[in-house]
């Protein structure tokens, strides 16, 4: 069957809260994917980064059978032998004592508010109902009722209010509106390290460093949202890392599970994550055994092969290559590691027209705030594939 069959199936019996580009895939093998005509492509968005290890990875395929083979799903009314497995890797990884697994980022997002708040109530002394978290503008944590509620992009929520409140917001990478936030009440500022969904946004150097000694100043928990931009994407294990910051939680989604399967996970120390008591949260699925394994093979892929490394040093080639293309539809190529975002400047056009024009020359990539076109492929590429990408970049950027 050819992709305009699938394409009518899914306009006519699907929710259109999408607008993909036409492209129907059916396979996929490390950087590159494979539609049902058989041409291939060149993987650049990787599912928003939950692709670092790359497609159908070999190994995390082979845990994921073989733990599919066993036991799925015992839900945690009982035990199960991988997530304890899990939770210490988690741990050595990263080097935080305890976490919480969940399956989508958005749940994560949610849970480590819970937890904010808890943190506020039990331990900082915040009278109850009355705390508040901060958020930055351009922000993307996900699509809950909760979450949307402190997203500043009118569309992704203007239609679905009544919101949740207990929520402020400030502007990105400026710390006096910050400063001018912060009440007796404040619990938590929860950050994207790079807001992605925003356009690859860098917040100015310091920035992050000064976010968390404001925390500790005032005793508020600083939550970073690394679900985009954690588990060596841009560069480091996780983007706070660039600033040498340690948040207090870390939320993780996304590559946790190398795009097998979702699993997402809240991180923190025991001081924090030791407030959840039994009852008080939890999912059906969350840190069920196949996830658990899954997760486990995906963490263990990124440190066999030296992901973080491989983004670092392959992220600034990138980068600078593609810095030297000189299109005048160009106003900034930025990033870290190997999340790249180039901006077009307003008049040329939109980016989603270069993304579909990329399309054709067999790569994929996807516009992000009309004039961003973002580079994220898998952290498995190599030189010689992005050298192959370049020069079709380039000609697509000089197009008029
Ligand atoms: C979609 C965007 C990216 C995230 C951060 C939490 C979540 C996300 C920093 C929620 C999810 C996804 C969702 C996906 C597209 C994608 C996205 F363009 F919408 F914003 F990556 F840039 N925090 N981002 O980036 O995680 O619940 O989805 O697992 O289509 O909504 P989730």
């Amino acid at each position: 069957m050819e992709s305009k069959y699938y394409i009518e199936l899914e306009e006519q019996y699907g929710a259109h809260n999408y607008h993909p580009l036409d492209v129907v895939i059916e396979r996929g093998e490390g950087v590159w994917v494979y539609d049902v005509e058989g041409n291939k492509y060149l993987d650049c968005l990787s599912a928003y980064s939950a692709l670092n290890q790359g497609h159908v990875h070999p190994k995390i395929l082979d845990a994921m059978v073989e733990q599919a083979k066993k036991v799925t799903l015992t839900s945690r009314a009982f035990r199960n032998q991988q997530l304890p497995l899990f939770y210490k890797e988690l741990s050595e990884m990263t080097g935080y004592e305890m976490s919480l697994p969940m399956n989508s980022g958005a749940e994560a997002v949610e849970t480590a508010i819970k937890l904010a708040r808890k943190w506020a109530y039990k331990t900082k002394g915040i009278p109850y109902y009355e705390s508040e978290i901060i958020v930055a503008d351009g922000n993307f944590h996900g699509r809950t009722i909760t979450i949307i509620s402190f997203s500043t992009e009118e569309y992704y929520k203007k239609e679905f209010g009544p919101f949740t409140p207990g929520f402020k917001t400030v502007i990105y990478g400026n710390l006096e509106s910050l400063e001018s936030a912060l009440t007796p009440n404040t619990a938590a500022i929860m950050l994207e390290p790079i807001q992605g969904e925003g356009g690859v946004i860098i917040p100015p150097l310091g920035y992050l460093q000064s976010v968390q000694s404001i925390c500790q100043k005032n005793n508020i928990l600083f939550i970073a949202d690394e679900i985009q931009t954690g588990l060596g994407r841009t560069g480091k294990l996780f983007a706070s890392q660039h600033e040498n910051v340690r948040p207090d939680m870390v939320i993780i989604g996304k590559a946790l599970s190398g795009g097998f399967y979702p699993v997402s996970a809240v991180l923190a120390d025991r001081e924090i994550m030791g407030l959840f008591q039994p009852g008080e949260h939890g999912s059906t699925f969350g840190g069920n055994p196949l996830g658990a394994a899954v997760a486990r093979a995906a963490l263990s892929v990124i440190q066999e092969e030296k992901l973080i490394e491989r983004a670092e040093e392959l992220g600034n080639y990138f980068k600078e290559e593609l810095k030297k293309i000189s299109s005048t539809h160009v106003k900034e190529v930025r990033g870290r590691g190997l999340l790249i975002g180039v901006e077009l400047k307003p008049e040329a056009g939109g980016a989603r027209r270069f993304c579909e024009v990329l399309k054709e020359k067999g790569i994929l990539a996807k516009e992000t705030h009309d004039n961003v076109i973002r580079f994220a492929p898998p952290l498995i590429i190599s030189k010689d594939i992005i050298d192959w990408a370049l020069p079709i970049i380039k000609d697509t950027l000089l197009m008029d």
